[in-house]
């Protein structure tokens, strides 16, 4: 069974949910995945780093996000140091005003993370000297609010988090991506599919929205998040039941429909495909209790 970093222990008893985990260095840490997401700034070192069949060598200067269920670990550490922002981006319901119409933001915060299989490296977002520096002054400064935790910390250190998330999109756009537009169209489809998880997959309406035909949509799709839209979303929904699995004693067929399946069985079929455990294994192994 793989190890899930929890909620509980690594964010503050008030429940922000924003917390900084400096490593310096960073030691052998082994696989994991978490309950919450974690954006990664590499800031010197080096090491490979492993996620599901992928691994690439890491420096100073890269920067990625590792969410939901998704496994990681570090390996050959030679002094590698990083910054890791964790975060739960349910909790923290951002309004992102116009964020969304920076390429780079669905690049590095949606389709990166929300990416099943391999991803090539030139896509990976490496920022220069001159733009780490400005990054590595807001991380201080989201370190002391939440460290101060005066009162509206919550505000400030949200407004700071904003800020170093759209530094980053805005290098990611920066750095030569020859694709960006199809990426943020691709994006703008997987948000829709994200606001809509409960209702059926129609491909003719993602493709309209992503401004393609239905097979350029599917063939950009596949190639961007590594799967098809409907297992894309069946492993959302999976996700999400395993949450529930693991914090509501909500009966099984409840958390199916709650999650946007209309049929238990088959609900009970993609989980176990998925995970490898029935969900009412899933629940005992991982649940409250244990
Ligand atoms: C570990 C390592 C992990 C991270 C935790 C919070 O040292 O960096 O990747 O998930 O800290
Ligand atoms: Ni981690």
């Amino acid at each position: 069974m793989k190890k899930i970093l929890k909620i509980d222990d690594w964010f503050h008893p008030d429940g922000f949910p924003i917390s900084v985990e400096r490593r310096e260095p960073q030691i052998q840490f082994e696989p994991h995945a978490h309950e919450f997401t974690e954006l990664v700034i590499v800031t010197g070192g080096k090491c490979l780093h492993v996620t599901g069949n992928d691994s690439w060598e890491l420096t100073a200067g890269d920067v990625f996000v590792i969410s939901g269920a998704r496994e990681h670990e570090y390996r050959n550490l030679i002094d590698l140091r990083l910054i890791n922002i964790l975060y739960q981006p349910q909790q923290l319901k951002l309004n992102l005003i116009d964020l969304p119409s920076v390429a780079g933001y669905h690049a590095l915060f949606t389709l990166e993370p929300a990416r099943i299989a391999r991803q090539s490296t030139k896509k990976r977002l490496h920022l220069q000297g001159k733009e780490l520096a400005p990054v590595m002054d807001m991380v201080e400064r989201l370190e002391s609010e939440l460290l101060a935790r005066e009162p509206g910390f919550g505000f400030v250190a949200t407004a700071t988090f904003m800020q170093i998330i759209a530094t980053l999109a805005r290098c990611y756009g920066r750095s030569p991506s020859p694709n960006s537009k199809a990426l943020l169209r691709i994006g703008e489809a997987l948000s829709h599919l994200e606001q809509n998880i409960h209702r059926a997959v129609d491909q003719q309406e993602l493709a309209n929205i992503a401004h393609m035909s239905q097979r350029s949509f599917l063939r950009v799709f596949q190639s961007a998040v590594g799967t098809s839209p409907l297992a894309w979303v069946i492993e959302q929904r999976i996700q999400r039941a395993c949450s529930l699995l693991r914090s509501t004693d909500k009966q099984i067929t409840e958390i199916a429909f709650e999650v946007g399946f209309n049929d238990s069985n088959y609900f009970t079929r993609q989980f176990t495909k998925s995970t490898s455990l029935s969900p009412r294994n899933y629940r005992m192994r991982r649940g409250l209790t244990s």
